[in-house]
């Protein structure tokens, strides 16, 4: 599917539901932020919603509070079209699917190479560095340009899948991207600062209890970090983004693959999992029914901490063993 299909089918409609991935990261929130600037200048209607409220984090984004989540939008009938961003499968978006009228319309707007294809049109791109990037793509398809709080949207959804243009996926084209955007008006160090420079002492605090829980694996190969539930069903656990917390795990010397592992429930474990290209980490999540890119991906284990540790260090082990 190209860009062109998916403009048409954005000129086809004039209802549209946006919805993305359980826990957003940026690149989901900014993917869909830059659609709905993009809807709203068609003279489209447009509604945000998620399953939950979306993370404090990027509040400073101009109009963040669109975002509905379904406890806000309370009782709405489901809408006909929907576009979902940055979610692999129909199931990842959560209770926000019931938002979603059975047999609507629904464009999948992606790039994680898991992606299920799930979509009446379905615009996958795992090459392109992030859903911000694609939806950039697809504004210029619209004939649209960004004015100033779109491309505050886009870059902070680039800057967060590639970690500030570190990564792998950091292309000439993400780079050209990026550079149109400042030429709009952003500016790197206010959106940098934004995201990075404005945790609350709740979140310093906990990246310093995950950095001394990493444990070294595999003879070096592998590092975990990890919290156990009771910290994460804490009230000082309510004030704390843990974003990128894990690449500090994957920053160590010698190490190939670094997971992040959350207790959520007790006997259920979510594990964030990066690599530096030597181990697929999608496949990896495959294993437990999860997935991503090859360098980022996550997974639920059902499994209590200790053992969801034993059986991910397992799989790796058999995975490139
Ligand atoms: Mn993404």
């Amino acid at each position: 599917m190209s860009f062109p299909e998916a403009a048409g089918f954005i000129r086809e409609h004039g209802r549209f539901l946006i919805t993305s991935h359980l826990n957003p990261d940026g690149d989901g929130i900014g993917a869909m932020m830059g659609l709905d600037w993009a809807l709203r200048k068609l003279g489209k209607q447009s509604f945000m919603v998620l399953e939950s409220t979306p993370p404090e984090i990027f509040k400073f984004l101009a109009g963040y509070s669109r975002i509905g989540s379904m406890e806000s939008v309370g009782d709405i009938t489901p809408l006909d079209t929907a576009i979902l961003v940055d979610s692999p499968t129909m199931e990842r978006v959560g209770r926000a699917a019931e938002l979603i009228s059975p047999d609507a319309a629904i464009l999948n707007v992606d790039h994680h190479i898991s992606n299920k294809y799930f979509g009446q049109v379905n615009l996958v791109e795992p090459s392109i560095s992030s859903s911000a990037e694609m939806i950039y793509k697809l504004i210029s398809e619209l004939g649209l340009a960004p004015d100033l709080d779109c491309a505050e949207y886009l870059y902070t959804g680039m800057i967060i899948d590639t970690g500030r243009f570190r990564f792998s996926n950091t292309s000439a084209d993400t780079l050209r991207t990026a550079a149109a955007l400042v030429q709009v008006g952003v500016r790197p160090d206010k959106i940098s600062e934004g995201i990075y420079d404005a945790k609350t002492l709740q979140t310093t605090r906990a990246l310093g209890r995950f950095i001394d829980s990493i444990q070294i694996h595999l003879g070096g190969k592998a590092a975990v970090g990890a919290f156990g539930h009771d910290f994460l069903a804490s009230e000082e656990y309510q004030h704390v983004e843990t974003e990128g917390f894990v690449n500090h795990a994957l920053s160590i010397k010698g190490v190939e693959v670094a997971a992040f592992l959350k207790e959520v429930e007790k006997g259920k474990t979510r594990a964030s999992l990066r690599s530096r290209g030597g181990i697929d980490v999608n496949k990896l999540a495959g294993a437990f029914g999860g997935g991503g890119h090859s360098r980022a991906a996550g997974c639920t284990i059902m499994a209590p901490l200790e053992q969801a540790r034993e059986k991910l260090l397992e799989q790796v082990t058999k995975g490139t063993g």
